[in-house]
């Protein structure tokens, strides 16, 4: 059994020992890219679970052909974005989300960052606050109970620079452009599965509910056309459920031609450029359920949703990308988490 230590303690030998026992286990999740050699590499080697919310890029990345199951897109992701491939998987509107894993669990240094999730976040022009910045909720699990897993009641939230309420600089600019600029924990949405596929441009394409008595659709853009819900799932609605964080796109121009998704602080997916020290995680800023930091040895399994609900005009809806994961340890990249963002 592995535990959770009151510090970082961490028995390298023990936990090699028992991730190699874990790895024997037999693997269902279709996504797995085990290494042939002993030696553990920085990336992505698995996708346990790949779910994405309807979006404008569900069904092209990665792309869905005709017969294909929740496996063989499970292992289409991982030859995305697996072993630093950097190709790119889309979790649709808010909450859509994959699950992936390591050759190796991803050791959590004191003072340090430990990993990095890529995405294609990037400024606009000459701006350092905002350009697009798509933020995914991130969520670890240190496999507690070495079953090879992330089971239920081993995950952990990253809190984020908008964890447990909203704290960001632009806050105010939102606000007046009439976002919703508050953080929901438990927020829960579900989408409804269109009656028909439209083909072509609509205001109201992919109805959708909340927890909190709204109501809204996705729209469908003139510059993507295919059908924005997951194919491989039979659901006719899919709900999903985690942190929502403030609505971060602003019209700039007042007319619909210039949307800014300005970027939060830090503790993020696909927010801040690959490159930035604020795109990087310390696994000591993980908070259980009731909002307390626990001290995890290191992690297992990473899972990112898509963390904002709002369509942007054209640009269409919020939607986080993930291009893989670094473990900045075995990459030797070391980032003194203190002060990040902040
Ligand atoms: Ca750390
Ligand atoms: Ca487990
Ligand atoms: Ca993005």
């Amino acid at each position: 059994m592995k535990q959770i230590l009151p510090n970082n303690r961490f028995c390298r030998t023990s936990a090699a020992l028992v991730l190699a026992l874990a790895t024997l286990s037999c693997s269902t999740d279709g996504g797995d890219d085990a290494p042939s050699t002993g030696k553990a590499t920085p990336y992505v080697t698995r996708v346990v679970e790949f779910r994405p919310a309807p979006g404008q890029f569900v069904n092209q990345l990665p792309e869905y052909s005709e017969g294909d199951t929740p496996e063989d897109m499970n292992r289409k992701a991982l030859e995305a974005i697996g072993n630093n491939r950097r190709g790119m998987v889309s979790l649709g509107g808010f909450g859509g989300y994959i699950v992936v894993g390591f050759d190796h669990t991803i050791e959590n240094r004191a003072g340090l960052c430990d990993f990095r999730v890529l995405g294609n976040a990037f400024y606009a022009s000459g701006q350092s606050a905002y350009g697009s910045s798509e933020p995914g909720v991130i969520q670890v699990a240190w496999d507690a109970n070495s079953n090879g897993r992330p089971d239920e009641d081993e995950w952990y939230e990253i809190a984020g620079s908008s964890y447990p309420t909203a704290s960001e600089s632009w806050l105010d600019k939102a606000a007046e452009a009439g976002n919703d600029t508050r953080t929901q924990l438990g927020y829960r949405i579900t989408y409804h599965r269109p009656a028909q596929e439209p083909g072509a441009p609509t205001e109201e394409y992919i109805r959708w509910e909340d927890n909190l008595q709204q109501t809204g659709y996705l729209a469908m853009n003139s510059a993507h056309l295919q059908s924005y819900y997951p194919q491989w799932l039979t659901d006719d609605e899919l709900t999903f459920e985690g942190t929502r964080l403030p609505q971060n796109g602003i019209d700039l121009s007042g007319a619909g031609t210039n949307y800014a998704l300005y970027r939060f602080a830090f503790g993020y997916a696909d927010n801040d450029t690959n490159e930035s020290a604020a795109s990087a995680i310390d696994i000591d800023w993980a908070v259980d359920a009731s909002g307390s930091p626990v001290h995890l040895p290191g992690v297992d399994f990473i899972r990112i949703h898509t963390g904002v609900n709002q369509v942007n005009g054209w640009l269409g809806e919020c939607s986080t990308e993930v291009m893989g994961v670094t473990d900045l340890h075995l990459t030797g990249e070391e980032l003194p988490s203190e002060g990040i963002g902040r």
